[in-house]
C-alpha cells in the first residue's frame, strides 16, 4: 500500500545558465516534470514545482573568459533566454529563480556553516595543481596536456575528448596551465570534505531496502555506488565565482558548484512562499526529484547525506531520471552546437509549442537513450496530431455547427455501441493515472490519445454524416457523445498539450474541468452553444523539415573542419630553396578528359611567359568546363614529366580540405598572367 502524501513539492534539474536549454534537457527533465505537476494540479493536490539556473561552476567562468565578459554577464544572459523560453514552452514552474539571487546565496551560507559549526565537515590539506603566473589554483578543467590513453594534445583534466577517457590533472603528460600557459605547480590547499562513508548505512537502507520501486537505471546506479564505497567529497573549490566559504581563513574559496546548487531548490521554494517548511520539512510532503541520468550521484547520495547531515529535512520519495536523448543519430552537444535550441525552436515553428511537448515526449528516453529525428517530428504532427486528434475535434466540432447550429443536441437512448465506447473511455482513465503516477510518462500520453482515436473510431464507425438524412435523432445522440469526448479530450491532454486543451476549452465555450470528471459524459450539457471551431494543428510540409536538415549538416561540417588536425610541419628550408620555385598566376585555357584514364585532365595553360600543356590528376574533383577561363598559380619550372605519351610542364597549385576535396589556389582579384609568387 503505498503512502498517502498531504503535499508535493517537486523539483526539476536546475539547468547550467552557461547556454540555451535544448530538447535533450526537455525531454529528460522539464516536460516529465512538468507533465506530473500539471496532472497533480489538476486533481486538485497541494503542490508546487520549483527550478532555477545553476550560475555557478567552472563551465561559466570558462565561457566568460573566453568572450572577454565577466561570469555574472553570462548567467544574465543565460538565465533571461532560459526562463523566457520555458515559459513560452509552457512550462509552468511555480517559481523559477537563480542561484546568484541573495536568497540563495544567504541559504546556501547559513545551512555549510551549521554542518561546519557541527563539526560534520572534515578538514583536509591536500596539495593541487597551482598556476603561479595567474596566481590561481586550478580546477581540473583549467589544466591542459596530452592525454595518457590516446596522445591527442588539448585534453582536460578531468576529461580527454578526444579518447572519452576520464583523466585527473596528475596523469596529463606536459600539463599546462589554460590560464596563462604556465606550468602548473603543487600547493597545499584546505578544503572541507562531506564525510559520505559516514552515511554509507543510511543511504543503503533508504535505498537499497527501501525503495526499491525506483527506476531500475537509478536504482542500479545507486547499488553501484554504494557497492563501491563512498569517500569523502570536498564541498569547497579554490575559485573566485561561487558563494564564498562562510568561514574565517577561508579567503579564495566558494562552495562547491555542487553542494550549492542543490540547496538552490530550498532557496527557490522560500522565495515562493513563506510557508516553505511544510513543504521540506514535514513526512507528508512528496519530494520529487526530476533529473537526467549524469545527476543521479548527487540527487541519491550527496543532496541526502546533505540534507541528513543537516537535520530537519525529508529525502525524495522518488528520483524519477531519464537516459540521454540523441539528435539524428548523434549526441547533443551544447559545445559542439548539436541541439535543436529551445529558443530557436520557438522562433522557427511559432505557435507549435505542443508539438515539440508531444514529439519530446512521445520520444522521450524514459528506459534507454533515444533518437529524435525531425523525420520522426513531422510524422508525430502529420499522422498523430493532425491526422487523430485534430482531425477528430475538427469533425465533432464541425457537424455540431452544421447540424445543429453550433447548440450541443440532446443525447437520446444509448445504444450498445454507445455503451462499448464510454465504457472504454473511462478504463482508460485508470491507466492514464496510474501511468504518470509512475513515470512512464510515453504510456500515458498514448492513453491520452486514445481518447481521440476512440472518438474517431465512433464517428467514423456510426457515420453521421450519412445517418443525418434517414435518422436525425439518432444522430443527435452520435453528437452530443462526440463533444463530450472532446470535452474529455481537453481534461486528458492537458498535462501533455496546455495550449492544445485551452483552445478545445475555447472553442467548446467552457471552463477547465477538474481531473475527477475525466470520463463523464455529461460535461457538456444540451443546449450549451459552442463556439466557431479552428484547426488544432496544421501538417507540415516537407521543405520546414528540410530546412532543420540542412542547418544540421551545415553544423556536421563545421564541426569536421574544426577537428581536422593540420599536418606538421616539414622540414625546413632556406630561403634559396624557396627561390628555386618559380610560381606564376596563370589561366587555364582548355581542359580535356584524357582518354582511357580516370583521374586526369589535359590543360592549355596561358602562364604569361608561354602557352603549355599540364596534365593534371584532378579529373575527379573538377569538370572540364568548371576550370576553363579560372586563374590560378602554378609551379612552372617543375621538371617536364610524360602522362600516358603527354609531356606535362609544370603544377597546378592546389589545398586538399578537411574532406579531402580540392581547392584551386586563386589570386583574390584577376591578375596579369605571368606575374610571380613570393
Ligand atoms: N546544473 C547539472 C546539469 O544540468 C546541473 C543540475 C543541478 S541540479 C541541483 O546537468
Ligand atoms: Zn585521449
Amino acid at each position: 500500500m503505498s503512502k498517502e502524501f498531504k503535499r508535493y513539492l517537486i523539483t526539476s534539474a536546475l539547468p547550467y545558465a552557461n547556454g540555451p536549454v535544448h530538447i535533450g534537457h526537455l525531454a529528460g527533465v522539464y516536460i516529465p516534470s512538468d507533465i506530473y505537476t500539471r496532472y497533480l494540479r489538476l486533481r486538485g493536490r497541494d503542490v508546487i514545482s520549483v527550478c532555477g539556473s545553476d550560475e555557478h561552476g567552472v563551465p561559466i567562468t570558462i565561457k566568460a573568459k573566453k568572450e572577454g565578459i565577466t561570469p555574472q554577464q553570462v548567467v544574465d544572459r543565460y538565465h533571461a533566454i532560459i526562463k523566457d523560453s520555458f515559459e513560452k514552452l509552457g512550462i509552468s514552474f511555480d517559481i523559477y529563480s537563480r542561484t546568484s539571487s541573495p536568497v540563495h546565496a544567504e541559504t546556501a551560507s547559513a545551512f555549510f556553516r551549521k554542518l561546519y559549526d557541527e563539526g560534520k565537515f572534515v578538514e583536509q590539506t591536500t596539495e593541487q595543481f597551482y598556476d603561479e603566473e595567474a596566481k590561481s589554483f586550478l580546477a581540473d578543467r583549467y589544466i591542459t596536456g596530452t592525454c595518457p590513453k590516446c596522445g591527442a594534445d588539448g585534453a582536460y583534466g578531468d576529461q580527454c575528448e578526444v579518447c572519452g577517457s576520464t583523466l585527473s590533472p596528475d596523469e596529463l603528460v606536459n600539463p599546462r596551465s589554460t590560464l596563462s600557459g604556465a606550468t602548473p605547480v603543487k600547493r597545499e590547499t584546505k578544503h572541507w570534505y562531506l564525510p559520505l562513508d559516514q552515511y554509507e548505512q543510511m543511504l543503503r537502507e533508504w535505498i537499497l531496502e527501501g525503495h526499491k520501486e525506483w527506476k531500475s537505471n537509478v536504482y542500479g546506479q545507486c547499488k553501484s555506488w554504494l557497492d563501491g564505497g563512498l569517500l569523502p567529497r570536498a564541498v569547497s573549490r579554490d575559485l573566485e565565482w561561487g558563494i564564498p566559504v562562510p568561514v574565517e581563513g577561508a579567503e579564495g574559496k566558494v562552495l562547491y558548484v555542487w553542494f550549492d546548487a542543490p540547496i538552490g531548490y530550498i532557496s527557490a521554494t522560500k522565495e515562493l512562499t513563506p510557508d516553505w517548511e511544510k513543504y521540506w520539512k514535514s513526512e507528508d510532503t512528496k519530494l520529487v526529484h526530476f533529473i537526467g541520468k549524469d545527476n543521479i550521484v548527487f540527487h541519491c547520495i550527496v543532496f541526502p547525506s546533505m540534507l541528513k547531515a543537516h537535520g530537519g529535512y525529508i529525502l525524495p520519495e522518488n528520483v524519477p531520471s531519464n537516459e540521454f536523448l540523441n539528435l539524428e543519430g548523434n549526441k547533443i552537444s551544447t559545445s559542439k552546437n548539436w541541439a535543436v535550441w529551445l529558443h530557436e525552436y520557438l522562433v522557427d515553428f511559432p505557435g507549435k509549442e505542443d508539438v515539440l511537448r508531444y514529439a519530446l515526449c512521445a520520444t522521450a528516453p524514459e528506459t534507454k537513450d533515444n533518437d529524435f529525428t525531425w523525420k520522426d517530428y513531422q510524422a508525430r504532427n502529420n499522422n498523430e496530431l493532425v491526422a487523430v486528434l485534430g482531425n477528430f475535434v475538427n469533425r465533432a466540432l464541425v457537424l455540431t455547427q452544421k447540424y445543429y447550429d453550433g447548440v450541443v443536441p440532446t443525447c437520446g437512448e444509448l445504444t450498445d455501441y454507445d455503451r462499448d465506447t464510454i465504457a472504454e473511455l473511462s478504463s482508460i482513465k485508470a491507466s492514464l493515472e496510474s501511468n504518470i503516477e509512475n513515470y512512464r510518462f510515453r504510456e500515458a500520453l498514448k492513453d491520452a490519445m486514445n481518447f481521440a482515436r476512440i472518438g474517431n473510431k465512433y464517428l467514423a464507425d456510426s457515420e453521421p454524416w450519412k445517418l443525418i438524412k434517414t435518422d436525425a435523432e439518432r444522430v443527435k445522440t452520435i453528437l452530443n457523445i462526440a463533444l463530450q469526448i472532446t470535452a474529455n479530450i481537453a481534461i486528458a491532454i492537458e498535462p501533455f498539450m496546455p495550449f492544445s486543451a485551452a483552445k478545445i476549452l475555447a472553442m467548446l465555450e467552457c471552463e477547465k474541468f477538474g481531473w475527477e470528471r475525466l470520463g463523464a459524459m455529461d460535461l457538456l450539457a444540451a443546449g450549451h452553444r459552442i463556439g466557431e471551431p479552428s484547426l488544432l494543428f496544421e501538417k507540415i510540409e516537407d521543405d520546414v523539415i528540410q530546412k532543420q536538415l540542412d542547418r544540421l549538416t551545415e553544423i556536421a561540417k563545421q564541426n569536421a573542419a574544426a577537428e581536422v588536425k593540420a599536418e606538421p610541419q616539414k622540414a625546413e628550408c632556406t630561403f634559396d630553396e624557396f627561390q628555386k620555385m618559380d610560381i606564376r598566376v596563370s589561366t587555364i585555357l582548355e581542359a580535356e578528359k584524357l582518354p582511357k584514364t580516370k583521374k586526369l585532365l589535359k590543360l592549355t595553360i596561358d602562364t604569361g611567359i608561354d602557352k603549355r600543356t599540364i596534365v593534371s590528376g584532378i579529373a575527379e574533383h573538377f569538370s572540364p568546363e568548371e576550370l576553363v577561363g579560372k586563374q590560378v598559380l602554378v609551379l612552372v619550372n617543375l621538371a617536364p614529366r610524360d602522362f600516358k605519351g603527354i609531356t606535362s610542364q609544370g603544377m597546378i597549385l592546389m589545398a586538399e580540405d578537411a574532406t579531402g576535396a580540392l581547392r584551386l589556389l586563386q589570386p583574390n582579384e584577376k591578375t596579369n598572367n605571368g606575374a610571380m609568387v613570393g
